[in-house]
């Protein structure tokens, strides 16, 4: 059955998949929801239930027009179920073996097993940033800030109903219990953590919230559009709407880093010896350091540069590289190679590995050049702001936990250096405990209308035509 583009929004579950006409799975996902609110209540943003936030809420998947924007209690929020409609001819396999065959409608048995790791792999990161972030709503630099924090995480949280949705319908008994513990895992428990290493670290303060959505989220981005790609035709489209919903997330993110940026640069002059932190910013140095420290740990999301499961992810058509359909003409990737330094004894040699083992590290190359756009913007704010001071992104290799750069050590520049000279410097190059302290010293919550923390510059503008003023977050009634 094709999804409608109409949502049938008086459901318990909002939906346009036909959850109605399903009592089965219907009376399954009603059934998981209590468990799924107990999961937001104990692990979600810890003291704001019964605070009004505008938020947006997801009610068509219409682009023009597909969310409504009010005040609402976060417990209240109406999580649902979505799949982007397709478009004619764009049915189809879009990579490997089976390229040009029907998509799949249904899970093809000899693809059950990967699919569903897969499936759990994307949906496991969801509830573990929320957990991540569940603190910070008391450090906020301002209500627009608490606001934006906020809706990321109500998002995520549908992200996580997106992918329950398939395991329920798609996997059966399996898949139950698959959506059952994913409400048992927690992020950075040592019985029971999250899948992937990105999301068991800490995210103490709003510097690594915006470091996090800025280049952690920005791996979301670029696996939901590989699996936007995928033959298995539910996953594709639920992760196309999922998309939607990422752009305000990356938004978050970057604009958040270059405010930062931004007033750091303002403070540096108005400070006599130009020193930020002496007026109370933040310097660009412990910028630097978050920046290496998110940008390496995300780019370990993307798995092995060498990698037997992406090769067999991409020849069962089950994940695309970006923008597979449209940016490639040839869809098997069965000739070809892929060029890439790896360590030989004391040196880096080039070595070449063939295109489908190289996935993860073609999704990467387009990772990182995004990435790369976004410093070129904060460099120009620097520029303008009048500052000398330039931010960077480290290389590839540096820090590294997954892969053949894993074990390995590295400068920021990606120079192979000895374990000794790693540990005499990682305190310059990554985040140590006494940032965090610095950082929550000066990270005292602002929660008048307007106003913002002396750490960041005030956004160009508001949400939803809304004045910075506006009450983004309702405190007293
Ligand atoms: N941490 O061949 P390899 C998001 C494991 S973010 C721990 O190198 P593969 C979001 C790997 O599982 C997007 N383990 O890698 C963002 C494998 O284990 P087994 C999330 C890791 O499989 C912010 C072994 O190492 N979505 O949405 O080609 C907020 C060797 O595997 C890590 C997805 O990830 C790691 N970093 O690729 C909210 C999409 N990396 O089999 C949300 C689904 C690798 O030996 N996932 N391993 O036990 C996948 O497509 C793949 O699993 C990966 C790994 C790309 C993650
Ligand atoms: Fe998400
Ligand atoms: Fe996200």
């Amino acid at each position: 059955m094709q999804p409608s583009t109409t949502v049938d929004l008086n459901a318990k579950i909002p939906n346009n998949v036909g959850l109605a006409d399903d009592p089965k799975l219907r009376r399954a996902l009603e059934k998981w929801l209590p468990s799924y609110l107990e999961w937001w209540n104990d692990m979600g943003p810890t003291d704001f239930a019964d605070k009004p936030v505008f938020l947006r809420t997801a009610i068509s998947v219409d682009s023009s027009g597909w969310a409504h924007y009010d005040h609402i209690k976060m417990p209240d929020y109406r999580w649902g179920i979505f799949l982007n409609p397709r478009k004619e001819g764009e049915s189809v396999v879009r990579c490997g073996d089976d390229a040009g065959k029907p998509a799949w409608q249904e899970v093809p048995g000899e693809h059950r097993n990967a699919l569903r790791r897969i499936i759990v792999t994307q949906a496991d990161t969801e509830p573990a940033s929320v957990e991540q972030q569940r603190l910070l709503g008391h450090i906020a630099p301002s209500l627009y800030d608490l606001r934006n924090l906020f809706q990321v995480n109500v998002e995520e949280g549908r992200h996580l109903w997106a992918m329950v949705y398939l395991l329920h319908k798609y996997f059966g008994r399996d898949g139950r219990d698959e959506a059952d513990e994913l409400l048992e895992r927690r992020s950075g428990d040592p019985d029971k953590p999250r899948i992937l290493g990105a999301f068991n670290q800490p995210c103490d303060h709003w510097l690594s919230f915006f470091a996090f959505t800025m280049f952690t989220d920005r791996d979301g981005k670029y696996q939901l559009a590989a699996l936007a790609e995928s033959g298995f035709e539910p996953l594709a489209r639920s992760t196309e709407f999922m998309l939607t919903e990422e752009a305000h997330h990356l938004f978050v993110g970057h604009t958040g880093m270059q405010r930062i940026i931004q007033r750091s640069a303002q403070l540096e002059k108005i400070d006599p010896n130009g020193d930020v932190r002496n007026q109370g910013g933040i310097d660009f140095d412990l910028i630097q350091r978050t920046i290496n420290y998110w940008f390496t740990y995300s780019l370990d999301l993307f798995g092995g540069e060498i990698s037997n499961n992406a090769a067999d992810f991409f020849g069962a058509g089950l994940k695309g590289r970006y923008r597979e359909f449209r940016q490639y003409d040839e869809h098997r990737a069965l000739r070809g190679s892929y060029s890439l330094p790896v360590v030989d004894g004391s040196k880096l040699v080039d070595r070449d590995v063939p295109l489908r083992n190289a996935m993860n590290e073609i999704l990467r190359d387009e990772y990182i050049k995004d990435c790369e756009k976004a410093l070129r913007k904060w460099n120009q704010t620097l520029e303008q702001e009048g500052s000398d001071r330039r931010i960077t992104l480290p290389s590839r290799r540096f820090h590294r936990h997954q892969g053949i750069y894993a074990g390995h050590f590295f400068d920021p520049q990606g120079n192979l250096i000895t374990e000794e000279q790693y540990e005499q410097n990682k305190h310059r190059w990554l985040l140590v405990p006494e940032d965090n302290d610095y950082l929550l010293s000066i990270m005292k919550p602002v929660y008048e209308p307007g106003k913002f923390a002396n750490w960041i510059a005030a956004p160009r503008r508001g949400i939803e035509g809304n004045k910075l003023e506006f009450e983004y977050v309702k405190l007293h009634d």
